[in-house]
């Protein structure tokens, strides 16, 4: 019996600063309601789904600040969208900014959650490569400010038994990493979702790569990252220009092969649909890349990691 889950990359176009919950979650809505009437098992947002990518500039004010982050998962109007994917019986993968520990000594995390046909949190994973700076920097049209207002995750990368499979979540900076994949890979898995906002301009890490650049890194590290570990992974954007900052789209769907069967053609929101046969790894998990078999951490000499 073949394992194929439908999957739908759902790909957002910009979120304004003043975007409340209840309209983003409408928006989420009807992408998820459009995938399940592609038959879709699974939808895919992207990172921080639920408000503007505000590690772009200074928050000056506490309270806007506080306002960005999730309390808890879910509340509020985002409840609504776990209601909704319940009865649709369709799961979901979402990014968002997560307020944990106390009151007392709050932490504050880059997350995602993978949420399973029936409403209910399977697992979390907290963003690891956490790119840009601490600290402002004036001179750049916008900021990265994601080391200042994220801890580095602390979950490590798990993996879930979900979907007839065996998943894994990362988050955006994550997918230049070739560590994020083989860590997924080592623990079997065969789907790995996330999400990004990625500028086409990055100011403060530029190394003056064009926009052509820019993209065919992010598919290059994606496609890359599939090939390595014979995984499907699917990599959805946030795209179009988000309070004056153009962000790349490029939202795939890719093959264990490393092939892109499927992406997205607007900056808006929009779906990519492909059906991911995670029997397909299999070659691959057998064969070029049997990890257990042809990998050889104890020979790579003074290199050699933990893991
Ligand atoms: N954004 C970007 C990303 O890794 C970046 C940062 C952009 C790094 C361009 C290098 C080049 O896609 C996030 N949010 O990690």
């Amino acid at each position: 019996m073949t394992r194929i889950v439908r999957v739908a990359a759902a790909q957002l176009g910009p979120i304004a600063r003043l975007e409340n919950r209840e309209q983003v979650v409408t928006r989420l809505i009807a992408l998820l309601r459009q995938a399940a009437a592609d038959g879709c098992d699974l939808v895919v947002y992207p990172e921080m789904a639920l408000t503007t990518f505000f590690p772009h500039w200074e928050v000056t004010d506490p309270v806007e600040l506080e306002s960005y982050y999730e309390k808890a998962m879910p509340e509020g109007a985002v409840t609504r969208l776990f209601e909704e994917a319940a009865r649709l019986k369709i799961g979901f993968s979402l990014g968002y900014a997560e307020l944990a520990g106390t009151a007392d000594t709050p932490r504050h995390f880059n997350s995602s959650v993978l949420v399973g046909k029936d409403g209910r949190v399977i697992g979390k994973y907290r963003k690891i490569h956490l790119p840009g700076y601490a600290e402002i920097h004036p001179e750049h049209p916008f900021q990265n400010l994601e080391k200042m207002y994220f801890e580095v995750g602390d979950l490590g990368f798990p993996v879930f038994d979900a979907f007839g499979g065996t998943l894994g979540m990362c988050i955006c900076n994550d997918r230049r990493w070739p560590e994020t994949y083989r860590l997924l890979a080592l623990q079997g898995a065969e789907l790995i979702t996330l999400g990004y906002n990625t500028p086409l301009h990055n100011p403060g890490q530029d190394t003056g790569q064009s926009p052509e650049q820019r993209r065919f890194h992010n598919h290059l590290c994606m496609q890359a990252g599939a090939y390595q570990n014979s995984s499907w992974v699917v990599g959805v954007a946030k795209a179009g220009i988000e309070e004056g900052c153009e962000m790349m789209a490029g939202t795939c769907i890719v093959a264990p092969t490393g092939e892109i069967v499927a992406e997205t053609k607007t900056l808006g929101d929009e779906l990519a649909v492909a059906d991911c046969d995670l029997d397909a790894c299999i070659p691959g998990k057998r064969g070029e890349f049997d990890l257990a078999l042809n990998r050889r951490p104890e020979h790579y000499g003074l290199l050699v990691e933990a893991s």
